[in-house]
This record gives structure tokens, C-alpha cells and sequence, in this order.
């Protein structure tokens, strides 16, 4: 069984090769040279034809065409990895509340962060929901650290990076996640990050 990630560093790659880190889950990382178009051309926009990074190839489905899975938006990848390979989720109830978290990260949260019109309109609204559902660090779905802490850390985690002036301060909880993020050995390794001390 073979599962290729396809990324770059510093893209949305991040997401899935941190989850697989997390999860102990073993894959091989195809970096794509982004500069030079590697992922507007052939052989890749046979597995993403929208020439996007990441995707996943995954040898251990076969789609009803006969070839192995392949598969794009780092969401979607996110939820195949946490139901087949983590096997993640104890219901389907899990499943869904997981989708709803990914869904949220990846539009609602990302476009209050990365867009400026929802920006304005969004993010201090956001945060403030957001805020107390992060209490006391305990994971969003189910027991046990999942796929939606994942994907609403990685992205809570961008905000020092992109909006380094951003004062924090009104929304603790959302602090002290990304702190907790950041001290991650598995965050740390995939983000390039030196070693905790
Ligand atoms: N919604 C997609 C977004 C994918 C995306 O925009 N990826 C960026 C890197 S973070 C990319 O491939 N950019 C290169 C390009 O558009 O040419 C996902 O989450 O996978």
C-alpha cells in the first residue's frame, strides 16, 4: 500500500502531511516545483486537472475505474485519511460533526482570514464564537486529537504568521491553541520548525 502526497512547502500540503505525522501514518511526499509550473503541466493535472496542490494518490483504493484513488482539495484528502487510514471516527455522527469542522476551516475560517471583504465583515465575529469552543484544549470531535482540531489549528496557527501585528489578547482560548499547536513535535517537524526545548 502506497500513499503519495503531492505539495509544496508552505501550501496546503501542510495540513495532510501534519495529520499523517500525528496519525503515525507512512506516505511518500512528491514536492512539486510550484516556481516552475511542475503543477500546471503533465504528469500532475492527471491526478489534480486544476493544476492545485495538494493531492493524494492512494493505492489502497481502487475507483470504479480500476486505478487507485486519486484525490484533490486538502479537505477532502483530510477526511479520507482520517476515515480509512486513522479510522477516526466511532460513528457516523463523528464522520459528520469531522466534515463540519473541515468544511468551517476551509471556507468560513479560511476566506475571514485570506479574503479581505469577509475579513472586514468576519473575523472578529469569528473568533469570538470560536473562542470559548476551544476551552480547556479538548478535542473538537470525539476523545482523542482529530482531523478537525487539525485543520482549525493549522489554520488558527496562520495568524502570527500572516498578520503578525494581530492583537490576540481578546480571545485567550484561540491563543493558547495556537501556542499548543506550535509545541506540537509533529506541527514543529512538518512546518520546518527547529525541536522544542
Ligand atoms: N481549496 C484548495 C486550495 C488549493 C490551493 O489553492 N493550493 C495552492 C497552494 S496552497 C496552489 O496550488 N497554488 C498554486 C496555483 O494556484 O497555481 C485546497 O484546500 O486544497
Amino acid at each position: 500500500m502506497t500513499l503519495t502526497l503531492y505539495g509544496s512547502q508552505r501550501s496546503r500540503a501542510s495540513m495532510p502531511r501534519w495529520y499523517m505525522a500525528e496519525k503515525g501514518i507512512d506516505y511518500v511526499w512528491a514536492e512539486l516545483d510550484l516556481q516552475n509550473g511542475e503543477h500546471r503541466q503533465e504528469p500532475f493535472t492527471a491526478i489534480n486537472p486544476f493544476g492545485k496542490v495538494p493531492a493524494l494518490v492512494d493505492s489502497s483504493v481502487v475507483g470504479a475505474n480500476g486505478l487507485p484513488l486519486q484525490l484533490f482539495e486538502s479537505g477532502a484528502i483530510l477526511l479520507h485519511l482520517a476515515d480509512v487510514h486513522a479510522r477516526e471516527f466511532a460513528d457516523g455522527a463523528e464522520r459528520a460533526l469531522a466534515t463540519q469542522w473541515v468544511l468551517f476551516a476551509n471556507s468560513t475560517l479560511s476566506n475571514a482570514l485570506f479574503v479581505p471583504s469577509s475579513r472586514e465583515r468576519e473575523f472578529t465575529r469569528l473568533m469570538g464564537v470560536l473562542d470559548p469552543l476551544l476551552e480547556a484544549a479538548a478535542p473538537l470531535v470525539g476523545r482523542r486529537w482529530g482531523v478537525a482540531d487539525c485543520v482549525v489549528q493549522a489554520h488558527l496557527a496562520y495568524l502570527p504568521v500572516f498578520f503578525p501585528d494581530l492583537d490576540l489578547t481578546p480571545w485567550p482560548q484561540v491563543r493558547a491553541s495556537i501556542t499548543a499547536t506550535q509545541q506540537r513535535p509533529a506541527y514543529r517537524q512538518v512546518m520546518g520548525l527547529e525541536s522544542a526545548t
